[in-house]
């Protein structure tokens, strides 16, 4: 869409143009579409001019993803109004195969086969083209969540596409092994009195050599925190292969679902986000989500 103000600058250039002496410059509107007003490129980030030719003007245009008061394209982050406490250890005795075998609304996410109460933050993605599908996976450039927790073993945490796909991020292994924490946990809180430690980022890429924790338990690399040893914040490899993100569905309900299995720890989800490569976006300067 074009602002006000791009549609005065160019009946202003366009005025100058008919104006001035021949040949002075190339600023006609040569296919009658009033966008290529000048084509001398680089974009200009704030002259509401579509400087390069590409067909769209300053925040519309990729290149300026981030530049001035530009958002960063393809980019979103969902914090939490408060530091939300997550539902701890809520279910384990209800098996199942699918979300539609949980028919008890207080536990309504199958998880490792046993239905559970979990974390769930909803994105609604408008921004990309019509019915456009990520081709390319690695376009998804990250997801992240900023949060802590008493015992990383305890969660599974999963990324549901507008496809419909559940792609698990970190994988619950089993109800055993060592304490790692997420960040500085609050190892001293209780389930029914919940109180946030500090929060750390951690990230989800498609490049990252090894996950939070693999099929075997082993963790990914630990620091000291306190008389605990914390998960390094960082990015690390999904369990699910990236490869199996190709053609999900763009546009649509990207949904983060963090569940805590086992009782006693807790923890708390600060703000998850999603990255994609500002490429995939139709317009940078319009809505990317609902
Ligand atoms: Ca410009
Ligand atoms: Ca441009
Ligand atoms: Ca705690
Ligand atoms: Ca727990």
């Amino acid at each position: 869409m074009r602002t006000a103000a791009a549609s005065v600058a160019v009946v202003l250039i366009s005025l100058l143009v008919a104006c001035g002496p021949e040949g002075r410059g190339r600023l006609a509107d040569d296919d009658g579409t009033g966008a290529d007003a000048s084509t001398s490129g680089p974009e200009v980030c704030d002259d509401a001019i579509d400087n390069d030719g590409d067909g769209r003007a300053d925040c519309s245009d990729i290149d300026c993803s981030g530049v001035g008061m530009c958002p960063i394209c393809g980019s979103v982050e969902d914090p939490a109004a408060t530091p939300l406490a997550l539902p701890d250890g809520i279910g384990m005795s209800t098996m199942c195969s699918t979300d539609a075998d949980c028919t008890d609304p207080t536990i309504p996410n199958c998880v490792a086969k046993e239905c559970h109460a979990s974390y769930t933050s909803t994105l609604n993605f408008i921004g990309f083209p019509m019915n456009s599908m990520l081709a390319d996976p690695t376009k998804l450039l990250s997801v992240c969540v900023e949060m802590e927790h008493s015992y990383l073993r305890d969660l599974q945490m999963e990324l549901i596409t507008p496809s419909g796909g559940v792609f698990i991020l970190h994988k619950f292994v089993a109800r055993t092994g060592g304490e790692i924490y997420l960040g500085l946990a609050n190892d001293a809180d209780t389930a029914a009195t919940p109180v946030p430690g500090t929060g750390a980022t951690y990230c989800w890429t498609p490049a990252a050599p090894v996950p939070m924790l693999d099929t075997t338990g082993t963790s990914g690399p630990t620091q000291a925190a306190g008389s605990s040893q914390e998960l390094v914040p960082g990015n690390y490899k999904s369990i699910a292969p990236w490869t199996s993100l190709t053609n999900t569905k763009l546009n649509g309900m990207w949904t983060m679902r963090v569940t805590d299995l086992w009782p006693a720890d807790n923890g708390f989800m600060f703000k998850w986000s999603i990255k994609f490569d500002p490429s995939l976006v139709s317009d940078c300067a319009g809505p990317i989500i609902l």
